[in-house]
């Protein structure tokens, strides 16, 4: 689990805090944060791990991504102002895992 313990500061204030060990100048959480966990088939390795965190990070309103191999999840934070869970699945698939 994570827990960001900045989820109410308004601004970053020029000081990197942690949010469950993350550099928040690079994964802020704030307003319009929601987490899920996506239970992803046929992540192996290394490189799905690598493939699909870079593809949702290249997503617009993504605050953080996380592959877990050993549960075949993918922890995501994301703005939902600015984007949807559909659209993250999506990104998911395109990379060719299924999201179930
Ligand atoms: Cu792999």
């Amino acid at each position: 689990m994570i827990f960001c313990k900045v989820e109410s500061l308004p601004t970053w204030g020029g000081e990197n805090y942690l949010c469950g060990g993350v550099d928040l100048m690079s994964n802020c959480c704030g307003n319009n944060t929601r987490e899920i966990n996506l239970k992803v088939k046929g992540m192996s390795c290394g490189h799905c791990k690598m493939a699909i965190e870079k593809a949702v990070n290249s997503l617009d309103g993504i605050k953080y991504v996380e592959v877990n191999l050993e549960d075949g999840l993918v922890k995501v934070k994301f703005d939902f102002s600015v984007i949807d869970e559909e659209k993250i699945q999506n990104a998911i698939k395109e990379e060719g895992y299924s999201v179930v």
